[in-house]
């Protein structure tokens, strides 16, 4: 059914209103403890935000719910309530109006919390990152109680850090965003297309604008529609095939997002164009022009040497409908958007596919927490939760002492857990649960526990959480050392990078995937998309020294499941075949390599390179 501009939903579809619900509550208790309130108060708001974020059905569909979920009082179920009703808390607004607006981004800084940014303010003023920079270089800082030189270091570098990082979005906030605009047009484009493109569309880690195409024949509403969205707040060009726009969604991210409607023949050739790489299609183009023709974003045409582009003169396009028809025409194989950089995917001869690894080939998670630790979830929830996702097999993580902050488990705590991973077993059938940790590298290289104890696992993922500021050469010794530990299975977030927030160590990844290869050890792509750590250069390097590869979401909560589309796209933009990630092996492949003795693999040909079957 056709649906007319006017029938269309007057938001874009939300983002969850439990997400959104999730993150005021957040900011409440975050706003809370900066105005000094008692922690016990904070806390119960975050506490609240968790158990909602993760809440199964929407709380707008289910008002009566509410009451129900554990960990919200009353107060705050009167407070949800008006959000559903008003669209906005009042205690909320109460408390932004009573706090300098510059202090939440001082909080966004890793590693600050709201007692010392508290402390920071009520005491030397610090309102803001400018406020904050003065008092560091006036040495002020300094007289804020309990505030050391070291603490005053890891900001400095954070704020750096904040510095070059830039405008650059995550792609796991935009992409949510692209495709609410994207379920927006389609309804109003009628029999038309819509879809996303650019950098997004490549899977890159972080983007610089959304791009969305639209092939119609017209294309007046939809630019229309598309300006007249609730969340712009700015039009920054209204042309007739192409729109620009900023936004600001209801969780405050602000992005520029670019509309260009084509005429329907044109949809492959557009795709093409507006996905991009520049670098690539420059590449096509030169090529096009070679063979004796003319590519943009209209078609590939042939060769004409007249001013006027083609399409202007009703030249008959070579190929222009499909992305698929213009590779075909340029006898190229047709390239995977993940693999458009201009970095070798054009020399592929034609015909030979790329075979690269795909979200539904993924049959395991190996890296969860339990409420045990960090996570929100039960042994049986978890389990459930994945067999649900189809998974045949999942890996119980949970952090090991050194991480106290997360609720590591101490040895003692960690034998009662893998007892209850083995009561667990009996109650959910149908999926593997393995009895892991997730143990903290130290900064040696050392593992948080004893080799007896790690024996007792199926499974150990050793992951760094701290003194990530390590020379390159320190921490690829440190990672060296740590999947030489015989149970090491799966090395976590190699680098510890946070998106935007914290560069990670830098390692010699050349160095520590072959290490990981002469140990069939996998190097995990964490799937949290402020992690996606290794990236996507990290994928294709440590594939090329031999290594195996795992896509774990590093599951805290339900919804984190769903990050494995980022993980995903990042193992393709390095290449990935499912082959070479071992969360797309079969159960029995997969306890084999588990299970395999402690110690180095028997010399032979190449270790890593293929995986041995047992
Ligand atoms: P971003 O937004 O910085 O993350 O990166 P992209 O790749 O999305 O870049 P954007 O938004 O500037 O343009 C989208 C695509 O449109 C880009 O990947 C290729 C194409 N494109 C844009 N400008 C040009 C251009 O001047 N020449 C060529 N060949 N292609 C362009
Ligand atoms: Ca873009
Ligand atoms: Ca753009
Ligand atoms: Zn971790």
């Amino acid at each position: 059914m056709r649906i007319a501009p006017d029938d269309a939903p007057a938001k874009l579809p939300t983002m969850g209103v439990n997400q959104d619900i999730a993150a005021l509550l957040e900011q409440i208790a975050a706003l809370l403890e900066l105005n000094g309130a008692d922690s016990f108060r904070a806390s119960a708001h975050a506490r609240a935000a968790r158990a909602i974020e993760d809440h199964p059905t929407s709380l707008a569909d289910h008002r009566d719910a509410i009451d129900a979920i554990p960990g919200v009082g009353k107060k705050i179920a009167e407070k949800i309530r008006e959000y559903l009703d008003t669209g906005a808390m009042s205690e909320h607004q109460e408390l932004l109006a009573a706090t300098p607006p510059g202090l939440l981004q001082v909080l966004e800084i890793p590693g600050l919390g709201p007692k010392t940014v508290r402390a920071m303010w009520q005491t030397i003023g610090v309102d803001s990152l400018d406020a904050l920079r003065r008092a560091i270089d006036d040495g002020s800082i300094l007289t804020v109680p309990r505030m050391g030189a070291k603490t005053v270091e890891n900001i400095k570098a954070a704020l750096t850090f904040a510095a070059q990082a830039g405008e650059r979005m995550p792609l796991g906030v935009a992409m949510p965003i692209a495709e609410a605009i994207v379920a927006r047009l389609t309804p109003i484009a009628g029999a038309g297309a819509v879809a996303y493109a650019g950098s997004l569309r490549r899977g890159k880690d972080t983007i610089g604008d959304i791009d969305i195409l639209a092939a119609v024949t017209d294309g007046a509403g939809l630019g229309e529609a598309f300006r007249s969205m609730p969340e712009v707040t700015q039009v920054l060009a209204a042309g007739e095939s192409k729109s620009s726009v900023r936004l600001k969604t209801a969780r405050g991210h602000v992005v520029q997002a670019d509309l260009r409607i084509v005429p329907p023949e044109s949809f492959g050739a557009a795709m093409l164009y507006f996905t991009g790489s520049k670098e690539h299609n420059v590449r096509l183009r030169e090529r096009a022009l070679r063979m004796g023709m003319t590519l943009n974003e209209y078609g590939l045409y042939p060769e004409d040497k007249a001013k006027a582009p083609p399409q202007s003169r009703g030249v008959r396009a070579v190929a222009s409908k499909t992305e698929a028809d213009v590779y075909a025409a340029l006898e190229l194989p047709f390239v995977p958007p993940e693999l458009r950089e201009d970095a070798g995917e054009l020399d592929r001869p034609a015909g030979q596919a790329f075979g690269l690894i795909e979200q539904g080939d993924v049959r395991a998670e190996l890296h969860a927490h339990t409420t045990a630790s960090d996570g929100a979830m039960s042994i049986e929830e978890l389990a459930r939760a994945a067999k649900s996702r189809g998974f045949h097999t999942i890996a119980v993580t949970d952090h090991s002492k050194s991480s106290a902050i997360a609720g590591g488990l101490s040895p003692e705590r960690l034998l009662e857990h893998i007892e209850a991973v083995h009561a667990a077993r009996r109650n959910v059938e149908g999926v593997t649960i393995l009895a892991g940790s997730e143990v903290d590298i130290l900064a040696d290289g050392s593992l948080d526990y004893e080799d007896e104890l790690l024996a007792r696992l199926d499974i150990v993922v050793a992951s760094p959480h701290a003194s990530l500021r390590q020379s390159e050469k320190e921490a690829t010794a440190r990672l060296i050392r740590a999947v030489q530990n015989p149970y090491v299975r799966i090395l976590g977030h190699p680098t510890g990078r946070i998106i935007n927030k914290r560069a990670g160590l830098s390692i010699d990844i050349r160095a520590v995937a072959e290490a990981a290869a002469a140990r069939n050890v996998a190097l995990e792509i964490n799937a949290n998309w402020l992690r996606l750590d290794l990236r996507d250069a990290h994928v294709r390097a440590a594939l090329e020294a031999g290594s195996l590869i795992a896509i774990d979401c590093d599951v805290h909560a339900e919804t984190d499941f769903d990050h494995l589309r980022y993980g995903v796209l990042t193992g393709r933009r390095g290449g990935l075949t499912p082959e070479r990630c071992v969360n797309t092996w079969s159960a029995e492949r997969l306890r084999a390599w588990l299970r395999r003795e402690p110690g180095p693999e028997p010399k032979g040909p190449k270790p890593g390179r293929k995986p041995a079957r047992r």
